[in-house]
């Protein structure tokens, strides 16, 4: 609590301190802004001016990923406007879709096409490595901590040292939720049954509703015709959500842990083999699909969907109805109620969740050759810390007043469906969503949350019992390669003991090949690199 505080002083001194430059104080400025708008647009090209008066706009160009089919509009989008005006800056952007922005950042790198924040940065590809090598990007180690607010509440804890490279931070690293996997399950099947959930499921709980949703007829059709756990294993990528959740509940570490000052693969647990045990005994009672293997990414959902399992593990925002990933089976079944619960009780008592961050999930860098000066970098580093505070923060969670809310005498925001719509529509709730670095939810302003919001309110909330897969950050490019091609001796020998195909001697035989074939080396680099406190 005291570091808290501490934080939060400085916080506020640095805010005071750097009021003066941010130009985020007043109308005044907002006006000239606006009306020096125009001289800025006619000198922008022209390099050479570098007479600009400071309270012209500051230029910053950006390349920024969207999620939908299009990108938001930049034009008559009432909190772009509102924010540039406020913060005296004009952002250029060049959007891509989100799924190529990695892509698109190598390629405008490669091409000498540089802006000056990129986003889509892949800090643990070997390109990414080499450019931050080369000097490509500004090494903002030393000059971050003038702005604890980036570090301390833009980042994650996790990924505030999974973002460095050798050490040093060329990148802001995209907020994800360090824990946000959840059992996602069928309420109404709960309550024909008359079970009482405990808030807090131990690996035992989740076998008891698995048996039950199996043999008890949940849906009361009199037909022996559901499977309780929809369990999905697409080859280590999936099986971060289900086994892993499991396998952390059971006592397990989440792929990598520390036994006795040793790490260890979570497979050399015994806790780890009290989870594959578990997982065979409900393959065999029919308690989880058998068709796991074959679920691919598309068909994963189905057994649910389709009204047939009771349970999965995924990313809690998915039990959100209307909107979230349950819809077909709420327009199948009108009286199916999905929801979610995120925290697992481990054999020691601790309140525990799955973290599934493998690597940081792209981020801000700032190439050498886009921002000329340190004074720059300072104003587009003021930049973030100001969008993310005061009326900006505002803007970007809930709109403008007015146009997006109401706000009653006693201060209680109105939202009405159409403004929420018009949110929607006019690109002001999306713009600034995957652009520069974000809170990881909003601030509360008096507004009435959204399901969607709920739940990441929970995100934020459990992010401490989290547990990492501690060999994040810690492993070179090369052995990460080697972890991809050693995967498969695990996962094959996984999914043959849950159906029976093979024995624990089998099982350990595969483990050992594992560590022979450059499986130890993984361990031992993580060894190296695992800073313990
Ligand atoms: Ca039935």
């Amino acid at each position: 609590m005291k570091k808290g505080i501490a934080v939060l002083l400085m916080i506020v001194m640095l805010v005071s301190a750097l009021t003066g430059c941010s130009g985020g104080g007043g109308s005044d400025s907002s006006s000239q802004a606006a009306s020096q708008t125009q001289s800025q647009n006619d000198a922008s090209g022209d390099e050479e001016s570098l007479g600009v008066s400071e309270d012209a706009p500051f230029v910053i160009t950006t390349l920024a990923s969207f999620f939908e089919q299009e990108p938001p509009s930049t034009t008559n989008n009432p909190v772009f406007d509102f924010v540039q005006e406020k913060l005296n800056v004009e952002i250029q952007v060049t959007w891509t879709p989100n799924g190529e922005a990695m892509t698109k950042f190598n390629t405008m790198m490669a091409g000498d096409n540089a802006l000056m924040v990129m986003g889509g940065a892949d800090v643990s590809s070997s390109n990414y490595i080499r450019m931050c090598q080369t000097g490509a990007f500004w090494d903002i180690t030393d000059i971050i901590k003038d702005y604890p607010f980036i570090t301390d509440t833009l980042m994650s804890d996790v990924q505030r040292d999974t973002s460095l490279t050798e050490g040093r931070r060329y990148c802001i690293p995209s907020y994800v939720p360090d824990a946000r996997i959840a059992m996602v399950y069928r309420v109404d099947w709960v309550e024909n049954l008359g079970i009482e959930l405990p808030e807090v499921m131990s690996a035992q709980d989740y076998y008891d509703l698995a048996k039950a949703f199996t043999e008890q007829d949940p849906d009361q059709n009199g037909v022996d015709d559901t499977t309780g756990f929809n369990y999905v294993d697409d080859q280590d990528k999936e099986v971060n959500y289900g086994f892993n959740t499991l396998a952390v509940a059971c006592g397990a570490p989440n792929r990598y842990g520390v036994r006795d000052g040793q790490v260890v693969a979570y497979f050399q647990t015994e806790e780890y083999m009290n989870c594959l045990r578990m997982m065979h005994d409900m393959y065999e009672n029919g308690y989880l699909n058998s068709e796991f293997m074959t679920l691919g990414s598309g068909a994963k959902y189905n057994p649910m969907l389709e009204g047939r399992a009771g349970f999965m593990f995924t990313t809690a925002t998915n039990a959100v109805t209307p909107g979230g990933k349950f819809d077909t089976l709420l327009a199948n079944d009108p009286d199916a109620v999905i929801g979610y619960k995120m925290l697992s009780l481990d054999p020691n008592g601790n309140k525990v969740v799955n973290s599934n961050i493998t690597g940081v999930s792209g981020g801000n860098v700032f190439p050498v050759s886009a921002v000329e000066t340190e004074e720059d970098l300072r104003r587009i580093l003021q930049f973030m810390v100001d969008l993310n505070q005061g009326d900006c923060a505002k803007a970007l969670d809930i709109g403008i007043e007015g146009i997006h809310y109401t706000t009653d005498a006693d201060g209680t925001i109105n939202i009405t469906d159409e403004q929420r719509e018009l949110r929607d529509a006019d690109g002001s709730g999306s713009i600034f969503a995957n652009m520069f670095a974000r809170r990881l939810m909003a601030d509360d302003w008096g507004q009435p949350l959204s399901d969607y919001d709920k739940i990441q309110q929970h995100y934020a909330e459990n992010a401490q019992y989290a547990v990492p897969d501690i060999s994040v950050g810690m492993l070179s490019s090369e052995n990460i390669q080697k972890e991809n091609e050693l995967a498969s001796l695990i996962y094959d020998a996984r999914a043959q003991f849950i159906m029976g195909f093979i024995d624990e001697a089998a099982f350990q035989a595969a483990v050992d090949t594992w560590l022979s074939s450059g499986g130890q080396a993984i361990l031992d680099e993580i060894q190296e690199n695992y800073v313990t406190e």
